[in-house]
């Protein structure tokens, strides 16, 4: 994912007010930037710690972004939100995003309990899609933090939405995500048809992979 937050659409070199929209603008996402920067140090700490107890990692990768200025925009006017820098970070919880990208479904959760267990980490909302997926085959678990960053004038609080899912899931949702934006793909129908078919696979996989990994663990500790 990039970070694209120094170019800014045209809406903001029009603004009359636009030098201290734009001042005011770049200050909100250096905290979203310092957020990211806060959760992934914790993430990348709990993974290292999970594998000295454990002997093996929890993460297999990670992504993060801040929503382009484009992108924020086009989320304000779709879902009707005011346009303001006081009430935005209110309404829009995904300006920061990181993806946590795990090898087994069992990983999802343990990352979830170290997340909680932070202080310093509130969890504001969770959304499960690995249990209750979506109808397209989506999976994935959604959690929104709240995590302080520590700024000149005080401390203040920064959403990141945090998406959790294995290999396989993360497989899917990017292919998925494609289709979605791609707009001339001809038989679009027929292949978000398929994809539900593969979702089901990638569910089927997911649960195999987890059993076989569990067997491989308990026979470890047995012998
Ligand atoms: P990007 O490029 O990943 O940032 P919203 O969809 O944001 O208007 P809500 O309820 O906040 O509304 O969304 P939700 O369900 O928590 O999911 C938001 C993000 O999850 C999306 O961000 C995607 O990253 C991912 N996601 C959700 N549903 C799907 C899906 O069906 N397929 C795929 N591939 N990803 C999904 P953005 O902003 O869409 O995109």
């Amino acid at each position: 994912m990039t970070d694209t937050t120094n170019n800014l659409p045209a809406q903001f070199a029009n603004d009359p007010t636009s030098l201290e929209a734009i001042d005011r603008f770049r200050s909100l996402m250096l905290n979203y930037r310092s957020a990211v920067q806060v959760v992934e140090t914790k993430i990348h700490y709990l993974d290292q710690e999970y594998q000295i107890q454990n002997g093996h990692t929890l993460v297999d990768s990670l992504q993060s972004r801040i929503k382009s200025p484009e992108s924020i925009l086009e989320k304000v006017q779709r879902k009707h939100l005011a346009f303001d820098f006081e009430t935005l970070p209110q309404q829009m919880h995904d300006i920061a995003g990181i993806r946590i990208i795990v090898r087994f479904e069992d990983d999802i959760l343990s990352m979830e309990r170290r997340l909680e267990k932070q202080p310093d980490i509130k969890i504001l909302n969770r959304k499960d899609y690995v249990s209750k997926p979506k109808p397209n085959g989506y999976r994935s678990l959604h959690l929104i933090l709240a995590v302080p960053v520590f700024l000149a004038a005080g401390v203040e609080e920064v959403t990141v939405e945090v998406q959790i899912r294995t290999i396989a899931m993360n497989f899917w949702a990017s292919l998925e995500h494609e289709l979605s934006y791609k707009k001339n793909v001809q038989h679009q129908d027929e292949l978000r048809h398929e994809l539900v078919a593969k979702a089901e696979l990638v569910h089927q996989l997911d649960q195999d992979m987890n059993a076989i990994k569990n067997q491989i663990r308990a026979e470890e500790k047995r012998s």
